[in-house]
């Protein structure tokens, strides 16, 4: 009797685990979904595209290259940063909450116009 409840029992939390993994798979699915991609190039000294329409509560998956140098990518106002290594595809993950504009800029000096290095993500509701 015992062991058919623990058997019981075990059987539920396998079941359970399933149900959740089957979640976390649709989940991730419709994710895969409706995320909306943005490829953005970085080289010296410039961001394109360097001005980018977003919109409050879509999730966003931004694919950055760099051609040239080792560029940060810098979202002061979210406090999100990353360094940009040539030859590979940097992946952020962003979704915006509040409308208005956000700067971002490269971070890591990258010569005599680094200054001029940067851009914004204007958030629309
Ligand atoms: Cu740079």
């Amino acid at each position: 009797m015992a062991s058919k409840s623990r058997r019981q029992a075990i059987t539920g939390l396998m079941a359970g685990a399933g149900a959740a993994f089957m979640g976390l798979a649709a989940w991730r699915f419709a994710y895969a979904q409706s995320v909306r991609e943005i490829q953005i190039v970085a080289q010296r000294f410039k961001f394109s595209p360097n001005i980018i329409a977003l919109k409050v509560d879509e999730p966003v998956l931004l694919l950055i290259s760099s051609l040239d140098y080792i560029h940060g990518f810098h979202v002061p106002d979210l406090g999100l940063r990353s360094d940009l290594l040539p030859g590979l595809v940097t992946k952020i993950h962003m979704t915006p909450k509040l409308p208005g504009r956000l700067d971002f800029l490269c971070d890591n000096f990258c010569g005599d116009n680094h200054e001029e290095m940067h851009g914004h993500f204007n958030v629309e509701v």
